[in-house]
Order: structure tokens, then C-alpha cells, then sequence
């Protein structure tokens, strides 16, 4: 490929680190679907850089990419960190693996959003390592089976480093001595909101050690805490956690029982459907805790013209009503994310479960 401006998807920069680079900072790069190896760690030297990855590479409107449909996978194949910062940085949809030293080292300020982390590893700190000072707040991610070689499976925080964790879910990570999920050295601040710490594996501290360290947990579902007023220990029921399949089961003691001010200005899940949705049926829209918002599944979800199936024909409907063709044979109780419109909510249900029914299919 020729490498281009970065202006168009046809003239794209051949690799994240020359479009990083070519950017000079103050700039968002949206990253196309696709496995990357790295080969040398990303370090931009540019200030507020904004990192976007989810795209099938025909967008031309950021709020059109999905992550969870098409995957951007930074791998650092069990040979090097994927990223580190030392200036402030966004990145958003994601999904990081294979590193060791930590996917990513946050020594600044780090927004870290709908990103998984998985099989990476470090000596403190597998998927995130925040180093002293720094300032971190990680929403929407999913952290699964990241290790560390001391303290801190996934997340390790420095002194005096900060952290926001919000609507995120952590499982099967692992430390051989404290904190398998997060490791708060003494005089960090650590805040984790509508969180699930379930199921990491260290010597002691399982899921968070904090001694000295200032932590609050609101609306989480943390394994070995004592339950209070917010706050539960019991298991979420993710519905496959072995393979890293971390949405929530309709019996999931999570579904609206979160802080939904905490996600004020977040619209969507991991999944790319809407937050905030009534996952209980009692008509009363609060937000779940962990990385997905559970969804009921209507009689005519995603059904758009009543036929019985949800097919291709229900995707030419959807895309339609996107556009604003009207047509009989749209029925609004097809509505997936409850806006009471069918639109590219609609779509890209349709389109997924089309695909998981070929996929399943094809087995
Ligand atoms: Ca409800
Ligand atoms: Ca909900
Ligand atoms: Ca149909
Ligand atoms: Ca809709």
C-alpha cells in the first residue's frame, strides 16, 4: 500500500505509528479493523492525541464504527509493550494482547474506552501499568486472564497515580502475590464504579489490594467484600467467562442495579448498544454494572417487517428507515435499543445476528 495523507480511507497511513506521527497531535486517527502486529512499541511524542478503532474502513461518521463487529486487535506477540504515553491520550475500541511489560504504560493521563485486554503481561500491572502521578480512567473495557509476575494482574497503580474505573469487568486475571484485578501502591486513589471483580486469582488480595492506598467502590459487584448498600458479592453470571464472553445472563444480579449518573455522558456499551436500557421490565431505564447493558430480546426484535425471521430483508428495511424511506412493512416494535425508531441500532443487530446464525451454520 502507498502510503497516503490519512485524509481518506484510500489514502491511509500504512501503520498506526506514521499516521501518530504524521498527526503532530491535537488529532483523532481512526483505525481500521485488523490483527496488527507490533513490532516496536508506539511512544507518540504529540499531545492530546485521540486513538479511535472499530472501523470496517468505509465510515466516513466516527459514531458509525463498532468495535465488537469489527474488531481492531493490537497485539504485542509476547515481545513488547503495545503503548506508552507520556502526554495526554484517548483511546477508544480497542482490543489489546500478547504484551509483555504491560499493553500499555500511562506515566500522564490516560482515557482508556471500550477496550478488551487479554493475555497480556508484566512484572506489575499485565494489561495497565500506571505509573507514579499519572491519571487514568478506564470505562467500558473488559480485562480477562492478564497476568503479572508480582502485584497487579490487569492494572498496577503507581504512587500517587489516580484511577476512575467505570462499567468495566474483570475475570480471570491473575498475580503471583497481591492484586490480580488491580494493585493500588500506597498513596494512590482508586475509584471503581458499576464494576465486576470476579473470579482473579492471586496468593492474597484476589481482587483489589489497597493498603494505604485510598479506594472507594460504589454500585460494583466485587468477589470477597461485604456486601452493603450499593455494593454486591455474588456471581454476575457472565454468560460464557471462560472464553472471555463477559455479557451478562438474564438472571444476572447486575442488570439495573448500577449508578446511571456515572454514565451521564456515555451512550452506548461495549457492544455498541445503547446505555441506558430496562433490563428488568419494570419500565424503569437504569444502567447495569459491568462492560455490557443487558438487553431483552422482544418477540419482534429486530423483526422488521413481521415475517416471523429476522434476515437480510429486515436489513434493507433498517438501512431504509435510516435513510428515511419510509415503507409500509416497517414495524416499530422491531426497535432494538428502545428509541422508538428503527435505524442503524436496528442494522447492525441484523447484521450480527445474521452472522452468527451463518457462523453457527457453517459449524
Ligand atoms: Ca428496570
Ligand atoms: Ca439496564
Ligand atoms: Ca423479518
Ligand atoms: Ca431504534
Amino acid at each position: 500500500m502507498i502510503p497516503g495523507n490519512g485524509m481518506t480511507w484510500a489514502t491511509s497511513f500504512k501503520s498506526i505509528d506514521a499516521a501518530i506521527n504524521a498527526s503532530g497531535g491535537n488529532a483523532e486517527i481512526w483505525v481500521k479493523q485488523g490483527h496488527y502486529l507490533m513490532y516496536k512499541t508506539m511512544q507518540p511524542d504529540v499531545t492530546n492525541l485521540i486513538l479511535y478503532g472499530g472501523f470496517s474502513g468505509i465510515e466516513t461518521n466516527k459514531e458509525l464504527r463498532n468495535p465488537s463487529l469489527y474488531p481492531t486487535i493490537i497485539d504485542g506477540q509476547n515481545k513488547i509493550s503495545c503503548f506508552s504515553n507520556t502526554n495526554r491520550v484517548i483511546i477508544d475500541g480497542f482490543t489489546f494482547q500478547n504484551s509483555i511489560q504491560s499493553a500499555i504504560n500511562n506515566t500522564a493521563e490516560a482515557e482508556i474506552i471500550n477496550c478488551i485486554f487479554t493475555d497480556n503481561s508484566s512484572e506489575s500491572g499485565g494489561a495497565i501499568n500506571c505509573h507514579d502521578n499519572s491519571n487514568t480512567k478506564v470505562i467500558n473495557s473488559i480485562f480477562f486472564k492478564n497476568n503479572s509476575l508480582i502485584n497487579g494482574g490487569a492494572i498496577n497503580l503507581g504512587n500517587k497515580a489516580n484511577i476512575d474505573i467505570i462499567n468495566c469487568s474483570f475475570t480471570q486475571n491473575s498475580a503471583q502475590q497481591k492484586g490480580a484485578a488491580i494493585f493500588c501502591s500506597p498513596g494512590s486513589t482508586g475509584r471503581f464504579i458499576n464494576s465486576i471483580f470476579w473470579e482473579d486469582n492471586a496468593e492474597s488480595d484476589s481482587e483489589f489490594y489497597a493498603s494505604g492506598a485510598s479506594i472507594f467502590y460504589m454500585y460494583s459487584n466485587i468477589q470477597g467484600i461485604m456486601p452493603d448498600r450499593t455494593n454486591i458479592s455474588t456471581d454476575p453470571y457472565f454468560q460464557s467467562p471462560n472464553i472471555g464472553n463477559l455479557r451478562l445472563q438474564p438472571q444476572s444480579p447486575c442488570i439495573d442495579i448500577g449508578d446511571s449518573n456515572a454514565v451521564n455522558d456515555i451512550q452506548k456499551d461495549l457492544d455498541g448498544n445503547s446505555r441506558i436500557l430496562d433490563g428488568n421490565n419494570d419500565q424503569i431505564f437504569r444502567v447495569d454494572i459491568g462492560a455490557y447493558e443487558y438487553k431483552i430480546i422482544k418477540k419482534w426484535t429486530g423483526d422488521i417487517n413481521h415475517s416471523g425471521t429476522v434476515d437480510l430483508t429486515d436489513l434493507i428495511l433498517a438501512l431504509k428507515a435510516t435513510t428515511e424511506l419510509s415503507s409500509r412493512s416497517i414495524y416499530l416494535d422491531a426497535d432494538v435499543d428502545e428509541d422508538g425508531k428503527i435505524g442503524l441500532a436496528e442494522s447492525i443487530y441484523i447484521i450480527k445476528k445474521v452472522f452468527m446464525e451463518m457462523e453457527s451454520n457453517s459449524k
